[in-house]
């Protein structure tokens, strides 16, 4: 029982190492006398695994019997991390796993240690949606995620002898994976290709093509000190006749496994683009096969409640993440339409009344269109959806707004010209009851951007905003275990309780001045910095001085995101350390500036900044000079299970994209969550992390998104030389061209983009980011101050618990409430 009278699983110690012992003897076939680490790990995962599924088992019957209307979010990525720990924590058993497998002969951080992380996902919208799972769960709502089982998840960073970034595959089931169950009993046929033939009054019957078989996985998510654990289900590609025995008899072996081949590679690897669009077919087979094989289940799931058709939306809610499973529109259509014979209109107010879409970046690149060729000869049946439904929408902007051609040609579902284009969020915008965007400014953008005409079309009310947030149980329980306890202690409820009421952080407040309490929040963070420095130094062999301030950017590797501002912006410092005499420099705060995250394979300029960042490190941090003062790292292979160790030792976190960019951002809450400061652009999410813990608590510098627009015209049209605009700035990318941080022709592209266009306005924010750097250095100086910074920015960020945005979203969207497990 815990603390606050709900129930746990019984499991004392003596079970634990009694149910152990067991899988190691007959899950794992070996001798407990003869284990390692990860045959201890995969015991103790086993283990654990028990109790979730006893807890699944009783959740899943119980939405069977109450037959509640359910939501269920369609995301093409999930990044999960590792879930071992955070099993246990949330069943309430991590105490007693400890000390079982303490009495085991066996150490339970190394063990956990020994799980790979579940990569599913790029970065923001695949950790979204992991938070969010886990805010469903532990709030009992019946929520389900569907996504795809990829067999490779983001490829693993290697980083070059000379400095670029390589990539090598993730074969992450390699060792097997105790969190999935394969449902071999669930599967689906997914159609592609063939011919669609109309009949009358809308339907037609899709034949022929490709069969490919959908096989669900079952991946437990367990709620925080709750019964409920749901379900995030993911579908793994197979061929539907496994071997052609025409073929195979006719003695042609190699087209018998053809036909197999083709089939698994569908769902063989996460595309590893991130806010910039590919076009590449194997891709949209991939959003097809999950949104057709989906679809199917949740219908299948909702016939079983025996309530006619029209009552759809009562039943289901289906969460759209970005513009990836929009084919989940035109397949719903299809399936009312052809197969259930439900007449067109209606079953339009049925699709209208199911979907909601969630927009996550207004950059131009990142807006996904498939060319109509290739959608027609993959889909045909879809595509002729997709030009009905286009039809009967610009009849009505037609009559809304009479003889407007220019608004009909931007607001229809085809973008014309050769070829022909299919824009999936004009497509999603109209398919769904609402649209949202992800933080208060970026919904704003999206209302007066990409979705104007939209608005004046539909009405503003169909367009909202949910700012995005993080679960605290892995962003501060979990990955700052120290802190938890020490929080829990000052506020004087449970941990339940703070967890699952974050604003409850409020009462550190009154704390702040209390010099005990600041020593005891200092020490965490010292002892967070040197866990840091200790895991840099066994997995790089380099050592760090803990003793100065920690400034931290880990994100993809992004112009937008700016890495290059932090980069020239550590060479300034460095070249001005470098004109200082010895007694100068000894005045200056030490500082270490820590950099990860993975560019996508194809994106030069992103590849070509870590290149530059390695080389200008290997430099600053051999210069003895300066080396004591100022050094800078690239940490490789970014994860989730790194940013569990970054974040808890940061003093400073950087989020310095061009304002309008970053849609929201949700590393900065985690950032400063764990008490680390924010240094910001007005942009996103740092807004109302600004606006929650004053202004006074975190640095802003750089231009408003209003004046982007005016200074990107000026750009194009009056250029101003970089050595004019901003003479400071032309003094580093000079020292980069003339070889102080090796050969500078390579580095040419990458200074041109800021030389001429600059598109992302490094130009213009370059002297009030050097500006914001100084304020902060002065603010660290007074140690006392910077930790009562600190404590408040912790205490004020109760807003940006995922449980508050995944509540709105049941509320305001879904209309779906807690099922309790009795
Ligand atoms: C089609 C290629 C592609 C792939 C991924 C386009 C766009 C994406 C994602 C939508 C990019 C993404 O992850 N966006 C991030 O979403 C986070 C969660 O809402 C936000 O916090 C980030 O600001 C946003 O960049």
């Amino acid at each position: 029982v815990w603390k606050d009278g709900t129930r746990a699983i019984d499991k004392d110690v003596p079970d634990v190492t009694k149910s152990i012992i067991n899988h190691v003897n007959t899950s794992l076939a070996r001798q407990a006398y003869n284990i390692d680490d990860m045959g201890a790990y995969q015991a103790v995962a086993l283990a654990a695994r028990d109790d979730l599924l006893i807890n699944w088992n009783e959740t899943q019957l119980n939405y069977t019997r109450k037959a509640p209307k359910r939501a269920y979010y369609l995301s093409l990525e999930f990044l999960m991390g590792r879930t071992l720990d955070n099993a246990l924590l949330n069943l309430g058993l991590k105490d007693n796993f400890t000390q079982g497998v303490d009495k085991l002969g066996f150490n339970i951080e190394d063990i956990i240690d020994k799980e790979r992380d579940a990569a599913l996902g790029n970065g923001g919208l695949g950790r979204l949606a992991a938070c969010y799972l886990d805010s469903s769960a532990s709030q009992e709502l019946p929520v389900w995620g569907y996504g795809l089982r990829y067999k490779y998840g983001i490829f693993q960073q290697l980083i070059a002898p000379d400095g670029s970034q390589l990539e090598a595959p993730d074969p992450w089931l390699e060792h097997s994976n105790p969190w999935e169950l394969p449902r071999v009993d669930v599967t689906i046929d997914v159609r592609f290709y063939g011919h669609a033939e109309r009949l009358d009054n809308g339907k037609a019957i899709w034949s022929g093509g490709q069969e490919v078989l959908a096989v669900a996985y079952d991946v437990m998510i367990p709620g925080y000190h709750t019964k409920t654990t749901n379900n995030l289900r993911l579908w793994e590609s197979k061929p539907k006749r496994g071997f052609d025995l025409n073929s195979f008899n006719a003695g042609d072996y190699e087209k018998a496994v053809q036909s197999s081949n083709s089939a698994e590679t569908i769902t063989s690897v996460l595309y590893p683009n991130d806010n910039t669009m590919v076009g590449k077919e194997l891709r949209l087979k991939q959003q097809y096969f999950w949104t057709a094989a989906s679809l199917n289940d949740i219908m299948r799931r909702f016939k079983n409640y025996g309530k006619p058709i029209t009552e759809f939306p009562e039943y289901v809610a289906i969460q759209l993440n970005d513009t990836h499973p929009t084919l989940a529109i035109p397949e719903l259509m299809r399936l009312l339409v052809d197969e259930e014979d439900v007449p067109w209109d209606k079953a339009w107010s049925i699709v209208t009344s199911t979907f909601f879409f969630t927009n996550h970046t207004v950059l131009p690149e990142a807006l996904e269109k498939w060319p109509v060729p290739l959608m027609q000869h993959l889909l045909p049946r879809h595509m002729q959806i997709i030009f009905d439904l286009n039809l009967t929408f610009l009849q009505a902007v037609e009559k809304k707004f009479p003889g407007d051609r220019d608004r009909l040609a931007r607001m229809s579902l085809i973008q014309e010209g050769y070829p022909q284009y299919v824009r999936m969020a004009n497509l999603a915008c109209i398919g769904s009851r609402r649209v949202n965007g992800v933080a208060e400014l970026h919904s704003e953008l999206v209302k007066t951007t990409i979705m104007k005409d939209f608005v004046e079309f539909f009405g503003v009310s169909k367009f909202s905003n949910v700012t995005n947030g993080i679960t605290p149980r892995r962003w501060l329980d979990q990955c700052n275990p120290a802190l938890s306890t020490l929080i829990t202690e000052t506020l004087g409820c449970t941990k339940n309780e703070w967890l699952k009421d974050l604003y409850k952080l409020e009462g550190l407040l009154k704390h702040v001045d209390d010099p005990k309490f600041q020593k005891k929040w200092a020490a965490i963070k010292q002892s967070n910095k040197e866990r840091l420095a200790h895991h840099v130094e066994v997995t790089l062999g380099i050592k760090i001085n803990t003793k100065a301030m920690f400034d931290v950017q880990i994100k993809r590797l992004h112009e937008y995101k700016r890495q290059t501002l932090n980069l020239l912006g550590v060479v300034h410092r460095y070249l001005a350390l470098k004109k200082m005499t010895p007694e100068q420099r000894k005045k200056i705060n030490p500082r270490v500036v820590f950099f990860a995250g993975k560019a996508a394979p194809g994106y030069y300029i992103a590849k070509l900044t870590i290149r530059l960042i390695v080389n200008v490190a290997r430099v600053i941090n051999a210069d003895p000079d300066t080396k004591d003062y100022l050094s800078m790292f690239f940490l490789p292979d970014y994860s989730v299970t790194l940013a569990e160790i970054l974040i808890p030792a940061s003093d400073l976190s950087q989020h310095i994209s061009t304002a309008g960019t970053e849609a929201s951002g949700t590393s900065n809450m985690k950032f400063c969550l764990n008490g680390g400061l924010l240094l910001g652009t007005v942009d996103g999410a740092n807004i109302e992390i600004a606006e929650e813990v004053g202004d006074s608590n975190v640095f802003f510098f750089g231009h408003l998104t209003p004046a982007v627009e005016e200074l990107r015209y000026q750009h194009t049209y009056h250029p101003v030389p970089v050595e004019e605009k901003c003479p400071a700035l032309a003094a580093v990318l000079d020292e980069i061209s003339a070889g102080r941080f090796g050969d500078g022709s390579v580095y040419e592209p990458l200074l041109n983009t800021i030389r001429q266009g600059d598109y992302y306005l490094l130009t213009e924010d370059f002297d009030s980011y050097i500006q914001a750097l100084s304020m902060v250095d002065a603010a660290y100086q007074d140690r006392t101050e910077w930790i009562k910074k600190s404590i408040r920015t912790t205490a004020k960020m109760g807003k940006f618990s995922s449980d508050r945005a995944i509540l709105t979203y049941a509320e305001e969207f879904w209309n779906i409430e807690a099922c309790k497990v009795p």
